[in-house]
C-alpha cells in the first residue's frame, strides 16, 4: 500500500492511547469538514486516526457508504501487489459508539459493513482494480472467446449510438484481458469490477452453451454486417452509414452503383477498400517508418520521429502506422508538416492527404475542454503508397482474386487485372511541440479504452484533466509540467504501466 504520510501526523497522534487499532476514515460521501471534525475528536480521546490509507491500517470507518461500495474504493487506493489484507470494514457507528466509551470497541456484526463478494482469508488471488490504467494489460491474454463476443456487442452499440453501453461492454471485456488466466466458471468472476449484469449473463451463456444467442444474432443482422462494411471504408462515420443503412445500402460498392455523393476521403476510402481492410503488418509498419524517418530528417534535421498507436504496444497488426514528429528546439516544428508532405508528394508516395492545423492554445482552450478523443495537434491523414516486397507480390500473384474477393458482389473480372505492385495504408502524422511531446506519446499509444480510462482516472479520482496535450491540477489551478511518461503516470498517482501492457 501506498503511504504518504504527513510528517507530523504522529505529533497529532501523540497522546495515542491505543496505538493496535489504526484507523482510517474514508471521505467519500462524509466531506471534507466531518472527516476533519470526526479526527479531531478521534485523537483528542487517544484513538490514532491515520491520515492516509497504509498497510498498517486496521479499522476502516466510512457513512452511508456499502460494503461494496467501500470495498471498490479501497481496491482503487491500494497497491497492485497488495492482496486483501483483513481489515474491519466498519460503519460510522462503530467509531461514535467507541468514542462514547471512551475505547475501540469489538466491532460487533451490526457495524460491519457487508460486502457481497467477501474476499476469504486465504485468497491468493490478487484484487482487480476497476479502473484500466490500474492494470496490466499484455497482447495475448487467455479469454479471446469471451471478449471477442462482448467486443461484438460493444461495436454493435457504437453503431446504434450507444455510447454508455458500448464502454460497459468494452470495460468487461477489458477486465477479463487482464486475467492471468482463462474463465472456467462464474465463481472465477467473483471479486471483479466492471462486469454489468448484461455482460455476465453474455458470459454465462458462452461458458454453458459455449456461445450466445444475442451476439450470433447480432453478427447475423443486416444492420451489423452493413454497418460494418460502411464505416469500414476510411471516412465514414456511423452518421453516414447509418443514414446509408436506411437508405438501404449495405457496401461499399452499393455506394458507388447509387453514385452517391463522396467527400475526398471517402472517396479515397472506396478506391483503396480492399487494401485498407487488410491489416498492416509490423514488416510494412517499419517500412513505412524508413519512409517517414527519410522524409522528416530531409525537411529538418534532428527531428524525432516515434513510432505510436498499436505497434508502439507491441501488436503485430494494425489498421493504419501512427507516427509523432518532434523536435527538442521548441519552435522549430512549426511549418514542419506541409514540408513533409510536400516531399512525400514529390516522391510520388501519397495516394491521398488531409492535413488539420495545429490550434491547440493553452490559454485558450485551457482545461474545461471536453476530455473527448480528439487533440488539436498538427496532423495529416493519409494513405501512402506502398511498394511491396517481391514475396508478398508473387503470393497475392498466386492468389489471384485475393483483392477482388473482399468486395463484397464484385462481378469485374478477376482474371485479367495484374496484382498492383504496391499497396494502400493508411499512415497518420502527428507533429508536437517538445513541451507537449510526453503527453502527446501517452496520448498516442492507445489503447483506446486505456487513454479514455486515464483520463477518467485524472478527473474523478485526482481532480485533473489529461489531454494528448497537458495535465491541469485543478485543485492547484496549474499545468503539470512532465518530460516522460513516466513522470505523468507518477502525477495521477498511478503505477507506471509500459506501452506492451496498455492493451486494455
Ligand atoms: P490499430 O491497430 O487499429 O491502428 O489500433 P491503435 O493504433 O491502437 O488505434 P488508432 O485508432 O490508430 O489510435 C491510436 C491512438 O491514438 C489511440 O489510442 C487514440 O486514442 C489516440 N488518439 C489521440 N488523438 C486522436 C485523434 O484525434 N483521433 C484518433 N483516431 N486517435 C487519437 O490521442
Ligand atoms: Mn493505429
Amino acid at each position: 500500500m501506498k503511504i504518504t504520510k504527513v510528517e507530523d501526523e504522529n505529533q497529532e497522534n501523540k497522546i495515542c492511547k491505543f496505538p493496535e487499532v489504526a484507523i482510517f476514515i474514508l471521505e467519500r460521501k462524509m466531506g471534507a469538514s466531518r472527516k476533519a471534525f470526526l479526527t479531531r475528536l478521534g485523537r483528542s480521546k487517544g484513538f490514532l486516526i491515520e491520515e492516509s490509507l497504509s498497510s498498517s491500517t486496521t479499522h476502516v470507518v466510512s457513512e452511508s457508504n456499502t460494503g461494496d461500495e467501500v470495498q471498490t474504493w479501497l481496491n482503487n487506493h491500494t497497491n497492485r501487489q497488495d492482496t486483501t489484507h483483513s481489515v474491519h470494514l466498519l460503519d460510522i457507528s462503530w467509531l461514535t459508539e467507541s468514542m462514547a466509551e471512551g475505547r475501540p470497541l469489538t466491532p460487533q456484526d451490526r457495524h460491519r459493513l457487508k460486502t457481497s463478494t467477501e474476499p476469504s482469508v486465504d485468497t491468493t488471488t490478487t484484487l482487480m482494480k476497476s479502473y484500466a490504467c490500474q492494470r496490466r494489460t499484455p497482447l495475448k491474454h487467455h479469454n479471446a472467446f469471451l471478449t471477442d463476443a462482448l467486443e461484438i456487442l460493444a461495436a454493435n452499440a457504437e453503431f446504434n449510438e450507444n455510447e454508455g453501453r458500448s464502454v460497459a461492454f468494452r470495460r468487461s471485456a477489458s477486465v477479463l484481458k487482464a486475467l492471468p488466466q482463462a474463465v472456467h466458471g462464474m465463481d472465477d468472476l467473483r471479486n471483479l469490477p466492471c462486469l454489468g449484469e448484461h455482460s455476465l449473463r453474455i458470459i454465462k451463456e458462452i461458458l454453458e452453451d459455449g456461445t450466445s444467442r444475442e451476439v450470433e444474432s447480432t453478427v447475423q443482422s443486416a444492420q451489423y454486417q452493413a454497418m460494418k462494411a460502411l464505416t469500414g471504408i476510411f471516412g465514414v462515420g456511423v452518421k453516414s452509414a447509418d443514414r446509408w443503412f436506411r437508405e438501404g445500402l449495405r457496401s461499399p460498392l452499393d455506394l458507388i452503383r447509387t453514385g452517391q455523393k463522396l467527400n475526398q476521403a471517402q472517396q479515397a476510402g472506396v478506391r483503396y477498400y480492399n487494401d485498407l481492410n487488410r491489416p498492416v503488418t509490423k514488416k510494412e509498419a517499419v517500412a513505412i517508418s524508413h519512409i517517414v524517418e527519410e522524409a522528416v530528417n530531409a525537411v529538418l534535421p534532428g527531428a524525432i520521429i516515434e513510432l505510436m498507436g498499436g505497434f508502439r504496444r507491441g501488436k503485430e497488426v494494425g489498421h493504419d502506422v501512427d507516427f509523432l514528429i518532434t523536435h527538442t528546439e521548441e519552435g522549430e516544428e512549426e511549418g514542419l508538416m506541409p514540408k513533409i508532405i510536400n516531399w512525400l508528394e514529390k516522391q510520388g508516395l501519397l495516394l491521398y492527404q488531409k492535413t488539420t492545423r495545429n490550434s491547440y492554445l493553452e490559454s485558450k482552450d485551457g482545461p474545461a475542454r471536453p476530455p473527448h478523443n480528439m487533440d488539436r495537434f498538427e496532423r495529416c491523414f493519409s494513405i501512402f503508397k506502398l511498394e511491396r516486397d517481391k514475396d508478398s507480390s508473387r503470393s497475392l500473384q498466386e492468389t489471384a482474386s485475393y483483392d477482388s474477393s473482399t468486395m463484397e458482389g464484385d462481378d469485374r473480372t478477376k482474371e485479367q487485372e495484374p496484382v498492383p505492385s504496391w499497396r494502400a495504408v493508411r499512415v497518420d502524422l502527428v507533429v508536437s511541440p517538445y513541451s507537449q511531446f510526453a503527453f502527446a506519446t501517452l496520448g498516442w499509444t492507445g489503447s483506446k479504452l486505456f487513454e479514455r480510462e486515464l483520463r477518467r482516472w485524472a478527473g474523478q479520482e485526482k481532480g485533473m484533466s489529461l489531454s494528448s496535450h497537458a495535465l491541469y491540477d485543478s485543485k492547484q489551478q496549474r499545468y503539470l509540467r512532465a518530460n516522460s511518461e513516466e513522470e505523468i503516470f507518477a502525477y495521477l498517482g498511478l503505477e507506471y504501466i509500459p506501452p506492451c501492457e496498455r492493451n486494455a
